[in-house]
């Protein structure tokens, strides 16, 4: 059964999907996309990744990882053992939320048309990654190659947000995170990291010819609580005030404006039109 993975290498959880997936060496095609109008398939929220196993559709990066290592017990990338288990789950949901959430927030000043980032902002996002690199720091200290045991979901996770926060000034600090420093340079090296790294460099290559929507950000989840929780809330607020915010929930969920949206999603939105027009 073939299989497909939509995918923009702008997301650190297509990121995470495709490191594993080679890390595996499957075979899979990808659907590169930056607008959710290309996406193949109905996922509730409307994000990438997206994995496609035949007609079988899977999302949520890490239902995809636990799914591929059912599906293709080869190369494992999660162990079996229950507290091993858990603590890789551990270490890839610090990743998901709250590394994503510095990251990605700063990240988004470097494609969007916003306004100045929030005086403040860059700061709470150094001292902030500062301790989720002191905790990794301590994980690696006693000179382990890969953060849980074996190379798999653990550092696929976190790999691509210490790879893009380095390149958005936000660094570990080699001498307080000296085993930081070392697992990033032999996980980079690695071949399923260098075809992560060339696929980040080609888009940023072909940015101009990218059809991203750079007027309207989705910040979703852990980023916005993140945002928010560090007194950006007014700010925050005008954005929404200025139609300059995509959701993933709520009567406005971008999945439901997708052509390929279910009819009942469709009619909600038509009906939704109509309001808005009879109350204007
Ligand atoms: N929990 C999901 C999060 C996926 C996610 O947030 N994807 C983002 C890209 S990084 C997305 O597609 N956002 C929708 C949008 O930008 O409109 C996962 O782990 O796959």
């Amino acid at each position: 059964m073939h299989l497909s993975l939509c995918y923009s290498p702008l997301s650190p959880f297509c990121r995470k999907v495709r490191l594993a997936m080679d890390h595996k060496q499957l075979a899979f095609s990808l659907v590169e996309t930056d607008s959710l109008q290309d996406l193949p398939v109905w996922n509730p929220r409307a994000e990438v990744p997206i994995l496609l196993h035949g007609d079988f559709a899977v999302f949520n990066s890490p239902d995809i990882l636990a799914y591929l290592d059912r599906a293709y017990p080869d190369a494992p990338i999660y162990p079996s053992e229950a507290r091993r288990h858990a603590e890789v789950r551990a270490w890839e949901r610090l990743a998901d939320t709250q590394l994503d959430a510095i990251v990605t927030v700063i990240g988004t000043w470097s494609f969007a048309d916003l306004p100045p980032m929030p005086p403040g902002l860059f700061d709470a996002a150094q001292r902030d990654i500062g301790v989720i690199y002191d905790q990794l720091q301590a994980q690696l200290a006693d000179g382990r190659a890969w953060v849980a045991g074996e190379i798999g979901a653990a550092d696929y996770a976190l790999y691509p947000h210490v790879a893009a926060g380095s390149a958005l000034g936000l660094k570990f600090d080699p001498e307080r995170h000296p085993d930081v420093q070392r697992w990033f340079k032999a996980l980079r090296a690695r071949p399923e990291a260098r075809i992560d790294t060339a696929a980040v460099r080609d888009w940023w290559a072909q940015r101009e010819h990218k059809d991203v929507d750079t007027t309207r950000v989705n910040w979703g989840t852990h980023r916005l609580e993140w945002l928010l929780a560090n007194g950006h809330a007014d700010w925050f607020a005008a954005q929404v005030r200025q139609g300059k915010v995509l959701w993933s929930t709520g009567p406005k969920n971008n999945a439901y404006n997708s052509p390929l949206a279910p009819a009942w999603a469709r009619a909600m939105v038509a009906r939704q039109a109509v309001g808005d027009a009879n109350s204007a």
